[in-house]
């Protein structure tokens, strides 16, 4: 079994190799403002977002004297120490259950990001620990998405809440509710509907869903997973803008990091929402959701490759 550390780098391996590229040309170089650009660019490539490439420049500024060449093993450590300092404590454990049964997660977040399937994969992560699980299609926008999340079900050998296609998705999710308390389920995953261009709509549907849910269950939903695709970086941050209007999230799962440079979209998430990246996607496996670790997603990023330093 591969490390979680191993994990994270397979899964952050564009976003790596990009900043390694762009650190090896520092090597040599004189801190100097040639040497303060290049770095610059590479955090920018990495889709840090200019707020935090700033922060984080202004912070090694601090601890690197000018006119002095750098090592690159000095700035891998420096950049880990800075970078993991603007990252919140990691939750201990995201997959933790309340009080309250069934513990209510609801997944949002726009079309084709991979909200079904992370609520599969959070559905295997459950069923690992041996807790009983409900699933409710409550995208009823689209066929496709109820059977979709239908064949994940029987994969998972999970019961799995539906009704005819254009149902209330608000009906859905208190069958959900309901169906899982019947069956003394543990744990209730909905699903969503993400389609953008009749976004009014779309966030009144989801703000009901989560009163429903909420009249059924104290405190549920128990948690609100936003799922934003890594691949488009820093427009996944105004997507989560629009969302955190109808349904405030307790967390961001961040999926598609494997197919993407832009690891370091982490950084910008967190500083213009505010919200923590609980889950990151690493690949379309149901075992490909990995719990987010700080230290480990910065060295993962920071530290040299298999082919070394
Ligand atoms: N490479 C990769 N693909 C993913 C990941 N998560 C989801 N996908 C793929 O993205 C596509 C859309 O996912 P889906 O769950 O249907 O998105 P939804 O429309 O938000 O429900 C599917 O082809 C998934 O297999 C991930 O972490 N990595
Ligand atoms: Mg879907």
């Amino acid at each position: 079994m591969p490390s979680l550390l191993e994990r994270f780098r397979a899964g952050l391996e564009r976003t790596r190799a990009q900043v390694e590229t762009r650190w090896k040309k520092l090597v040599g170089l004189k801190v100097s403002p040639e040497f303060w650009d290049e770095l610059e660019a590479s955090l920018y490539a990495a889709d840090l977002g200019p707020g935090t490439v700033e922060d984080v420049v202004g912070r090694l500024r601090t601890r690197m004297a000018e006119d002095r060449p750098v090592s690159l093993e000095e700035l891998r450590r420096l950049l880990a120490d800075v970078l993991a300092g603007l990252l919140p404590p990691d939750d201990p454990d995201p997959l933790a259950l309340g009080t309250e049964r069934p513990h209510v997660v609801l997944v949002i977040g726009v079309n084709g990001t991979g909200k079904t399937t992370t609520v599969a994969k959070l559905a295997a992560q459950h069923l690992a620990r041996r807790r009983r699980v409900v699933l409710g299609a409550a995208d009823t926008f689209r066929a496709a998405a109820v059977e979709q999340l239908a064949t994940w079900a029987e994969r998972l050998k999970v019961e799995v809440v539906r009704q005819g296609a254009g149902a209330d998705p608000a009906a859905v999710a208190f069958d959900t509710v309901q169906k899982a308390r019947a069956r003394d389920a543990d744990v209730a995953l909905i699903d969503t509907a993400g389609r953008l261009h009749t976004k009014t709509p779309l966030m009144q549907e989801l703000g009901k869903v989560a009163r429903v849910v909420g009249r059924e269950v104290a405190g549920a939903p128990h948690e609100t997973l936003l799922v934003l695709d890594a691949t488009t970086g820093q427009n996944g941050i105004q997507q989560a803008r629009v969302f955190a209007e109808a349904v405030r999230p307790t967390g961001i799962v961040l999926t598609k990091l494997d197919g993407t440079a832009k690891g370091g979209v982490v950084f910008a998430i967190e500083r213009e929402l505010a919200l923590p990246v609980k889950w990151v996607g690493v690949g379309e496996g149901v075992d490909d959701l990995l719990p987010f670790r700080r230290d480990v997603f910065v060295r993962a990023i920071v530290d040299a490759g298999a082919s070394g330093a």
